[in-house]
């Protein structure tokens, strides 16, 4: 989406090229350096090489690129009023006159709102925007805009499906691969201003004086983009690389090496982040491995964080064999009991819904019900639970759902979008996390249309009320072409792509039904793994009489969890909304839907439904060639045919297992499988 492609319309190039004939772009500090190169690059790809970069500015038709402090004094009165509502990462965008020359003004209290500002101008460039009366003042509504990269020392990458990692630590930290720069743009570009580089199944490693050296040098890389890093943590660091015999977190000794750590940390990083921590699950160590609590772990590290304003973001991804009735119900069990204690510089991270990054879930019941604790989200980008990098399937949309959905828990309209935004509860401070889908592939991410993916969530986590389908058509405008007879088909393909999967893979609250390890295809059956939250037939229950799992209160009752609307709502069959229908009830085969259907024609036509889907999508695509070249067009036509052969593998996996138990033939409209 940084393409710059040349403006070919030769009306609007002639505007553009009007109001930008001059440029004047501050150069005082390696941000605006960044945000001067950007410009220069941009502007000469799009309009060609008739704009002259000036280092005065001069009272022509010219675009101004500078900090509020910096301007001249005539246009620090133009833009006095609109400057006071820009935070410190915001911008301003702005049309002037000056002597009867138009002015557009980008600028910010401060150098990295400067350069988002200065991204959002050529984003609307690129797009094909209005660029004549411009006045927008846009700050981001969180604090931490984050990815997390599930990425091991050994450049593999956990869940990562776009090639090796990045991050080559091999060559760190003398050499410094082009693409830590591109990304760096690319996250700046779209506000993402944190990273957490390492995997959260934790490597102690990472935090050895060998390693530091490496991630301060990646970290020097993306300062001047305004991205801050952070580090998993191990929990049993101390043993592992600190010769302590325990990693106790009220043990003397064991603080005392933490807050050694953080020193060491803060000296050659000043502006480090903090830590991720992932402790006490799925085999993780974590405080309870000495009888201590998430509080005790999470607040030790936070202590030693404290004194440089760095975080520890303490994931509430738990759930233990020990306890057979609901996974579902877990993290809130064990974390709701803590909201108050942890230190007002923990954020516990909670994932979008209560099981794990399924194609859809209910929202997680932690949001809105911990009020005491900033809760920052965790999306995963990366499409473990979609059809990895091989399936369209549009995120935005996903993340966009969950965001507006309503928690009740201070009445209607308490959005998990205000929950994490601070709105709610007034957090100081707030936050979103995206597992990356980013990898060396040539394109980043495996298939083309998963960069929209990390594009959107960028852009949700600086605005979680934008609407996915705005989101579509930024991406597509400026990635692909702005022809409206490619954008519309393309972006209506986009948009219900999410819904696709979820027909062809889990359809009508169906959920964890994936093939062990790998998550891929479909593994209905499954059902002799070590732990029994691990077999897909704990979550589906399919027996001769029915389908689905009761989480209503005559079952595991996780209902209860969420606010009295939710819970009256989802306890009664006749209420819920469909798409919830088998995550919280168990439900005859016979059981009749709200069109009329029973439920094992409905589950076979929502099957067979996802497969028509894709292949709208192929003929969608078939379509679009001639805005495309051949590549383009060829890799995501490739890729759709796995898909289709994918989702009719889903259906037909599904359908004829769960056959063995409905006894019932497949209802007309459905394929045979083959
Ligand atoms: O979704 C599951 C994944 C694990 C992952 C874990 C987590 C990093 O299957 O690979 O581990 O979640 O989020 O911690």
């Amino acid at each position: 989406w940084l393409k710059y492609q040349t403006i070919t319309n030769t009306d609007l190039a002639i505007n553009y090229n009007a109001l930008v004939k001059h440029a004047y772009i501050s150069q005082g500090s390696p941000t605006l350096r960044n945000a001067k190169k950007e410009v220069e690059l941009a502007l000469s790809k799009m309009l060609g090489d008739d704009i002259t970069f000036t280092n005065e500015w001069v009272p022509e038709n010219t675009l101004v690129v500078d900090v509020y402090d910096n301007l001249s004094k005539d246009l620090k009165s133009l833009i006095a009023e609109e400057i006071k509502n820009v935070t410190h990462e915001g911008f301003l965008l702005k049309s002037v006159n000056y002597k009867n020359k138009k002015v557009t003004i980008i600028s910010a209290k401060k150098d990295i709102g400067v350069l988002y500002g200065v991204f959002r101008f050529l984003n609307m460039m690129q797009t094909h925007s209005n660029l004549n009366n411009l006045n927008l003042v846009d700050n981001p509504k969180l604090d931490i805009r984050m990815l997390n990269h599930w990425d091991n020392l050994d450049r593999s990458v956990e869940r990562g499906y776009a090639g090796f990692s990045l991050w080559n630590w091999q060559k760190l930290p003398e050499y410094i691969d082009e693409r830590y720069i591109d990304y760096a743009r690319a996250n700046a570009s779209i506000g993402i201003n944190a990273t957490a580089l390492t995997n959260v199944n934790a490597n102690a490693l990472i935090l050895t004086p060998m390693y530091l050296e490496k991630v301060k040098a990646l970290a020097d890389t993306f300062r001047s983009y305004g991205i801050k890093v952070y580090l998993t943590a191990r929990f049993s660091a101390p043993i592992e690389i600190g010769n302590l015999d325990t990693a106790d977190p009220l043990n003397a000794d064991v603080k005392l090496w933490w807050k050694n750590k953080t020193k060491e940390i803060y000296e050659i990083i000043p502006d480090f982040g903090g830590f991720l921590v992932k402790a006490n699950s799925e085999g993780q160590p974590g405080p309870q491995n000495y009888g201590k609590d998430h509080v005790d772990g999470a607040n030790m590290m936070a202590e030693a964080l404290k004194p440089y304003g760095g975080n520890v973001i303490w994931r509430a991804f738990v759930y233990s064999e020990h306890d057979e009735t609901d996974r579902a119900k877990q993290a809130y069990d064990e974390f709701l009991p803590y909201d108050g204690n942890f230190m007002d510089n923990v954020l516990v991270q909670v994932k979008n819904g209560p099981i794990d990054f399924q194609p859809r879930e209910p929202f997680h019941p932690m949001f809105g019900a911990m009020k005491k604790t900033p809760l920052i989200m965790e999306f995963q980008i990366t499409q473990e639970y979609l059809g990895f990098s091989t399936h369209l399937v549009y995120l935005p949309k996903l993340f966009e759902e969950v965001l507006d959905a309503d928690t009740y828990q201070r009445g209607e309209g308490s959005t998990v979008a205000k929950v994490i935004d601070g709105s709610l509860y007034g957090n100081e401070i707030t936050g979103m996390a995206g597992v990356s889908n980013i990898g060396n592939d040539i394109n980043w991410t495996g298939h083309p249309f998963a960069q929209a993916n990390w594009y959107g969530f960028g852009r949700l986590a600086w605005d979680p009320y934008l609407s996915s389908e705005v989101i579509a058509d930024e991406w597509l405008r400026a990635t692909y072409s702005n022809d409206n007879k490619f954008v519309e088909p393309v972006k209506s393909m986009m948009l219900t792509s999410r819904e696709a999967v979820v027909n062809y893979m889990n359809p009508l609250g169906l959920h964890h039904i994936f093939d062990t390890g790998h998550h891929y295809g479909p593994g209905p059956w499954v059902d002799n793994l070590g732990r029994p939250d691990w077999n897909p037939v704990y979550y589906h229950k399919a027996d001769s009489l029915g389908v689905g799992f009761d989480r209503t209160p005559s079952g595991s009752n996780a209902t209860e969890q969420y606010a009295p609307e939710i819970a009256q709502k989802y306890n009664d069959v006749k209420k819920i909304p469909e798409e919830y229908l088998l995550w919280f009830h168990h439900l005859p085969w016979d059981y009749k839907l709200d069109n009329g259907e029973i439920l094992w024609d409905g589950i076979a036509l929502k099957y067979q439904e996802g497969v028509d889907q894709v292949k709208d999508m192929i003929n969608t695509w078939d379509n679009m060639k001639p805005y495309l070249s051949e590549s383009e067009y060829r890799e995501v036509a490739m890729l759709l045919e796995i898909q289709l052969k994918e989702a009719k593998w889903w259906r037909d996996a599904c359908l004829l297992y769960f056959q063995t138990f409905s006894n019932r033939p497949l209802p007309e409209g459905v394929e045979k499988p083959t």
